[in-house]
């Protein structure tokens, strides 16, 4: 009798068991969603499973468990440079936390835990080789609710490479093995021209104030046909906004158009 009772016992212990296991596998990172650039994401972490508890979270100490239920997305950055995360319409106390690397057992590198509902946000440096993953929990299992959750990520500098004009400053440059990034296209602003100036080319940045409203840019010391144009922009789709082609003049001021 006594033997009989210590193997049902056993029994409820193995149901037990078995069942915080399967809780385990069920964990949101099986089925995590991405967090992409520019997205609002509503949603809520009621139903979401309390998958990650306050040791997940190294960047953070706390005498609370983090046993609400949780969600989490990852964030793939294709750029590296600053982004911006931020929760908002918040109803319940929740918090967010960045792991790096791996969603189960991701390195903690950035949290934001302020009080109440109060919205969350963090702003951090991600890396384009590096996985992501942001988990959203509350520090007590009744810190469950809705959020709003947006990505921003870094704006492209299509200039980055670009040099900077200085007053008085003489410097030497080629064309030569340079892409051809602007064309006719670019210069129809400025006059119709029949060439396809689709010769590689390189751009300066100039950056005009009322203190210099007559700049003047040279350029000389060449032997093939190059011509000078202000463009508005150095994207690809810049227009003109000033010329300054061979044979009528040699030097670009704001009077040579
Ligand atoms: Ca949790
Ligand atoms: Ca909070
Ligand atoms: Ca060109």
């Amino acid at each position: 009798m006594k033997t009989k009772h210590l193997l049902s016992m056993l029994g409820i212990l193995c149901i037990l068991i078995s069942s915080v296991s399967y809780s385990q596998n069920a964990n949101n990172c099986n089925t995590v969603a991405n967090l992409g650039c520019g997205q609002s994401i509503n949603s809520t972490t009621v139903g979401g499973g309390n998958d990650f508890m306050i040791a997940d979270f190294n960047c953070h100490s706390s005498a609370n468990q983090f046993n609400a239920e949780d969600k989490v997305y990852k964030i793939s950055p294709t750029v590296t440079g600053t982004y911006e995360i931020r929760l908002t319409g918040l109803s319940k106390d929740l918090d967010i936390f960045l792991l790096r690397s791996s969603c189960s057992d991701g390195i903690c590198i950035g949290k934001s835990t302020l009080s109440d509902n109060n919205s969350e946000k963090i702003t951090a440096n991600l890396k384009d080789d590096s996985t992501y993953y942001l988990v959203e929990d509350g520090y007590n299992a009744i810190q469950t609710g809705n959020f709003t959750l947006n990505l921003t990520c870094p704006q492209l500098d299509t200039c980055g490479q670009i040099e900077t004009l200085v007053c008085g400053l003489v410097d030497t440059f080629s064309t030569i093995g340079k892409t051809n990034k602007y064309n006719k296209i670019n210069y129809d602003d400025c006059h119709q021209y029949n060439s396809s100036f689709s010769g590689g080319d390189i751009a300066f940045k100039y950056n005009h104030n009322a203190n210099s409203p007559n700049a003047i840019v040279t350029i000389w010391g060449y032997n093939k046909d190059l011509d000078l144009f202000v463009l508005n922009s150095c994207s690809s789709s810049a227009s003109c906004v000033k010329k300054a082609i061979n044979r009528d003049c040699l030097l670009y001021t704001s009077r040579c158009v």
